[in-house]
């Protein structure tokens, strides 16, 4: 089912070569950013801007705070944007991302670009744009923008170097999930040889939270449910949550992920209460369980092991919905996973 149908891919000489005859490209990396989207996005951003191009990272929510450094100035709210570009750019380029309910404020502004490419490693990418290179081998986007950039001649800086680290370190759990391969490292060699410093580079991704984001932890996790005798874990984020604690919703970026380390655990699922009618839940597989799936059928997509989708019901009902779904997924499943 999650399988992504076999999708003809363009060159990578052939993005390079669209990306160097455009004066101006646009960057869409997906709404919620997480650390892959905005640091392949700035990196792509920054490499174009050093190669004279005008580029802008376009977005349409706020940066989550541990995130915020790796913009370095490429940011650009979307109202501006389309201000700056009131007929888009000469190249929309979506990245991390390959369905436009991805970036839905930005859809005109990507649609106005002259041409269009997407770079991607979702399986469930459709391939939208002019231009595509969508890789689900690959375990982040970075690693696909760094070999862009390689194949262009493209200039890769410290900082840029930086920003690519951040994207693989983040979307391989610190190369501990089993997307990591021996190419995420081989590319994490090139970018230490830039000069990059890991060190402060975790230190601002895991070690700068606010306490904001701890609080709404505690509270979430307070609350949070074991069912299918222990294998899945779920839980939910309200706006009542956000307000006590004084956090955004990008304060719940990571929660998942620890919510599938408990022992036994082989599903996670985090619902966001957006509003009382629409609820977004993002879902982590360990060993078992295909949450692709389950979030393709409610019209969302991503990884086997990590996917999302947005409901429009109430959270108690997406809740008792999501949780049987969950436990069908993982019927079958061996007692105590690993
Ligand atoms: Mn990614």
């Amino acid at each position: 089912v999650t399988k992504a149908a076999v999708k003809k891919n363009d060159s990578m000489a052939d993005i390079a070569a669209a990306l160097r005859e455009a004066g101006s490209i646009l960057l869409f990396p997906h709404i919620l950013m997480d650390g892959d989207a905005i640091g392949s996005a700035a990196a792509l951003c920054l490499s174009l801007r050093a190669a004279g191009h005008e580029s802008w990272v376009v977005i349409e929510d706020q940066i989550a705070a541990n995130l915020a450094f790796l913009a370095h100035g490429t940011c650009l709210r979307v109202e501006e944007a389309a201000k700056r570009f009131p007929h888009g750019a000469d190249l929309s380029l979506c990245i991390d991302c390959g369905e436009e309910s991805r970036f839905p404020a930005r859809q005109e502004l990507y649609r106005a670009g002259r041409r269009s490419v997407c770079l991607d490693h979702h399986p469930t990418s459709a391939g939208i744009a002019d231009l595509n290179y969508i890789d689900p081998a690959a375990a982040a986007t970075g690693e696909i923008v760094y070999d862009l950039l390689t194949a262009g001649g493209l200039p890769l800086d410290r900082t840029t170097a930086g920003c690519l680290f951040a994207a693989i370190a983040t979307d391989t759990g610190n190369f501990t999930y089993s997307n990591t391969t021996s190419r995420s490292h081989e590319i994490t060699v090139a970018l230490m040889d830039c000069g990059i410093d890991v060190n402060a580079i975790c230190v601002q991704l895991y070690e700068s939270i606010p306490l904001a984001k701890l609080r709404l932890e505690a509270a979430v996790f307070a609350e949070l449910e074991l069912i299918a005798d222990g294998r899945a874990a779920i839980a939910a984020v309200t706006r009542e949550m956000l307000q006590r604690c004084g956090a955004r919703m990008e304060d719940t970026d990571g929660l998942v992920e620890r919510m599938r380390s408990l022992r036994g655990v082989q599903i996670a699922v985090l619902l966001k209460e957006v509003d009382a009618e629409c609820i977004k839940a993002a879902m982590r597989a360990k060993t078992h369980g295909d949450v692709a799936a389950i979030a393709c059928r409610h019209g969302g997509g991503g990884h086997v092991k990590a996917a999302g989708c947005t409901l429009h019901d109430n959270l108690a009902a997406v809740r008792s919905l999501l949780g049987r779904e969950v436990e069908e997924a993982l019927a079958g499943a061996p007692e105590d996973g690993d």
